[in-house]
């Protein structure tokens, strides 16, 4: 346990993660809290070093305090509801009221004091994935600190000796809690705020759930069937869209905490890998890329430059992660005459229609009642029609001349005209042979 006096001297680290007693819980900051999954508005740090704060994608950064000359935050681990998209809502467990909880961002040099309070009903312990701490504050329950139980609120106070985009999540029990959600960023900003300057930052974090449509509470057991998968548990088309101003040098990060990797595709842009959960890629070391695969317990950071107006998409390019919950299971129909299939079926069940015998596109377009609490397959209106898409999918959305800190959604893009594939309607040519040599 740590004394009061221990607390408040400024120039000891403490060796390992330790129990808050009684009397010191008086003194923690208080846990800000979030009920929603809208994406905040990134602001700039009012106390503290200068930085510039990244975008969390349907998330939010956990406000501190300063406290002679520490940075203080408070995490509670709980369990929470967050709704995957409109029409399905995950029982699930986070931080401070949503899954994945707050962002934390803090500066390289800086002295963080992190307070975990846990609700769960079990032990629970906070890893932070990447970051170099000591020992003891590494956070893996019954390795290097006991684990925190049901009540009792421990802290970590750690040096934040190296910037980049790091993630935490529980070493305990960690099968039944990551599959229950809990998991969150810490992206620590460089010292100096214009190394790695970008106009724009956006960050999340890959996760995925099994959770039986109808259901609410993930299966936790899963090892790889997994049917809801996500940008910061949210699922296109309720992953809100990365707005950029053209001309924008954009960066976006991504963590990895699902159980397999993910290609990860952008449209219309070539991009470099300019970070890793291990720190900055020097600059002699990047090459050109549109698609880069994340594995399982990875951070990607990605950046280029938005030169071209438009709608791009960028997504997971496993196409069943661009998928929600009902496109698993489905048997195969493709070529299968279901004529006469149908009407025996529909003998003794009125309601029975054929899927998939022509494709599973008009499935999108498909208004098929659902069971409660769970999405379509694919989704999404666009512009032209149905989209087709779930899952892991987003648009980055750019646009001309908007303001620096303007992130509303644009609504589609209007293309100049021209510049659309379309319907070539008469005036077809004759097919001609090549003439044999
Ligand atoms: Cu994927």
């Amino acid at each position: 346990m740590v004394s009061r006096r221990h607390f408040l001297q400024q120039t000891s680290l403490m060796l390992g993660a330790t129990l808050v007693s009684r009397s010191e819980a008086a003194s923690i900051p208080e846990a800000a809290l979030r009920d929603h999954a809208q994406t905040e508005l990134p602001s700039l740090p009012a106390i503290g070093r200068p930085y510039n704060p990244v975008v969390t994608l349907n998330g939010w950064t956990l406000p501190w305090r300063m406290n002679n000359g520490w940075k203080e935050f408070h995490l509670v681990a709980e369990p929470v509801e967050r709704e995957f998209a409109p029409g399905m809502t995950g029982h699930l467990w986070g931080y401070n009221g949503q899954s994945p909880g707050p962002t934390i961002e803090a500066v390289e040099g800086d002295k963080v004091r992190i307070f975990v309070t846990n609700k769960l009903p079990e032990h629970t312990a906070v890893h932070w994935h990447g970051m170099l701490v000591p020992n003891g504050m590494d956070g893996v329950g019954g390795l290097t600190q006991p684990q925190i139980k049901p009540g009792q609120t421990f802290v970590y106070e750690f040096e934040l000796k190296k910037s980049g985009t790091f993630m935490y999540h529980p070493h305990a029990d960690e099968m039944v809690q990551m599959a229950m959600g809990m998991m969150g960023l810490f992206i620590v900003h460089p010292k100096n705020p214009r190394f790695m300057a970008v106009d724009r930052d956006f960050a999340f974090l890959l996760a995925a759930y099994d959770i039986d449509p109808g259901t609410y509470t993930p299966r936790v057991s899963t090892m790889t069937e997994f049917n809801i998968w996500t940008f910061n548990n949210r699922v296109f088309p309720a992953i809100d869209p990365m707005v950029v101003s053209r001309g924008d040098k954009v960066r976006i990060r991504f963590g990895n905490l699902t159980m397999t990797n993910h290609p990860m595709h952008l449209h219309g842009h070539h991009f470099e890998v300019t970070g890793t959960d291990g720190g900055w890629v020097p600059k002699t070391a990047r090459w050109p890329e549109v698609t880069v695969d994340v594995a399982v317990g990875q951070m990607r950071a990605i950046e280029f430059y938005a030169d071209v107006a438009g709608d791009w998409a960028f997504h997971c390019h496993k196409s069943h992660h661009t998928m929600n919950a009902m496109a698993h299971g489905v048997p195969t129909m493709l070529g299968a005459d279901t004529q006469d299939l149908t009407s025996q079926i529909r003998q003794a069940s009125s309601g029975y229609m054929p899927m998939g015998a022509t494709g599973m596109a008009d499935m999108s377009a498909m208004n098929m009642a659902l069971p409660a609490n769970t999405l379509p397959m694919m989704t999404g209106a666009g512009p032209f029609g149905a989209l087709e898409m779930g899952g892991m999918f987003t648009v980055l959305k750019v646009r001309e001349g908007l303001a620096r800190n303007d992130y509303r959604d644009p609504a589609w893009y209007q293309h100049p005209a021209g510049t659309v594939a379309h319907l070539v309607e008469d005036g077809l040519p004759a097919p001609t042979q090549s003439p044999k040599l």
